[in-house]
């Protein structure tokens, strides 16, 4: 589902353009539903929780409007150092919005991390649109009882049922955003999908493949950055990463049986970097430890986070 006929025309009349950030409890969808009205992978979507980290922008151009979407980490109870980062980021990412999209996973319903974030919804004074997401999953009398109560507890202009997975109810949105948001200028050339510079999107691939393949705890305790980045003459690119560990049993576990993880990790992450790039891609990967990464500050200032003292 894109709009991309429609953009190949100029639009007339006045252009609008604005921010609007996704708020939800992790594996609400946000980072799915940012994709889908984007129309291209800008976010990572695992089916773990917690997978987004920092804010991530996604542009789409709709009718005449620009529309930055701003993908926030899941908002949940923090335990970790890590953990306040990425909600304090999440709350950080609304503040600026012009509107506020509060996801719930429908199929999950309002209890735990999403009750909450209702709860303290209720003091954020921007506009908020609730989006019932997962519909493909139930059915609908379940989904006028949840409008029902979420309306109940915050103020919402409107409630939209979507499925970020098949694509159900997102024209429907984009069609309402691109007529709420207030006239201006657009914030970025027509074609620009993303503010992720390239490199930094390659880490979050290498990342979201490890997420898919690694189990339990593992997936929280590592990191990924890009470390070189080489164009070479025949036309391909050398891109070298390191995934950081937490424990030396850890990186046995990322590296596998005689590298067989490790090695598919790394296959599927150049693919997709490939066929995003158009280009060969060489993928290098390793595996440090580094005791306690997640309090280091130079790892946060990578991903793009505050580091909370
Ligand atoms: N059935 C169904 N699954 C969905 C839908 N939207 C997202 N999912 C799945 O839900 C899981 C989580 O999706 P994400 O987009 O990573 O969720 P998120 O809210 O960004 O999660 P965090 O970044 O961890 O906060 C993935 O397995 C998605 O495929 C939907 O509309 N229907
Ligand atoms: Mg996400």
């Amino acid at each position: 589902m894109t709009d991309a006929p429609e953009t190949a025309t100029p639009a007339t009349g006045a252009t609008r353009s604005g921010f609007v950030a996704l708020l939800g409890a992790p594996n609400a969808g946000k980072s799915t539903l940012v994709n889908r009205l984007v129309g291209a992978k800008v976010s990572i979507v695992t089916h773990k929780v917690q997978t987004t980290r920092a804010i991530v922008r996604g542009i789409a151009t709709h009718d005449n409007a620009q529309i930055v979407f701003i993908d926030t980490p899941g908002i949940f109870k923090p335990k970790r150092r890590l953990d306040t980062a990425m909600v304090t980021t999440a709350w950080g990412g609304a503040r600026d919005a012009d509107v506020i999209l509060v996801l719930i996973d429908a199929e999950r319903g309002i209890k735990g991390d999403a009750a909450a974030i209702l709860e303290r919804l209720k003091d954020v004074r921007q506009p908020k649109v609730l989006i019932l997401n997962k519909v493909d999953r139930v059915d609908p009398e379940k989904l006028l009882k949840l409008t029902a109560t979420a309306n109940e507890a915050v103020e919402f202009e409107r409630t939209f049922m979507v499925s970020a997975l098949t694509g159900s109810g997102c024209k429907d949105l984009l069609d309402f955003l691109a007529k709420r948001l207030p006239e201006g200028p657009w914030y970025y050339p027509e074609d620009q999908i993303s503010d992720l510079p390239m490199r930094q999107l390659a880490a979050e691939i290498t990342r979201e493949k490890l997420y898919l393949r690694l189990h339990q705890e593992l997936p929280y305790s590592s990191h990924v950055e890009t470390e070189k980045w080489e164009e070479l003459p025949n036309g391909s690119v050398r891109i070298e990463q390191v995934i950081f560990v937490e424990r030396d049993s850890q990186k046995k576990i990322v590296l596998g049986h005689k590298g067989e993880t490790i090695r598919a990790i790394g296959q599927a992450s150049r693919m997709e970097i490939a066929g995003i790039l158009e280009q060969k891609v060489h993928l290098f990967l390793f595996v440090k430890v580094r005791e306690n990464w997640g309090d280091d500050p130079e790892r946060y200032r990578e991903m793009g986070l505050d580091f909370p003292h």
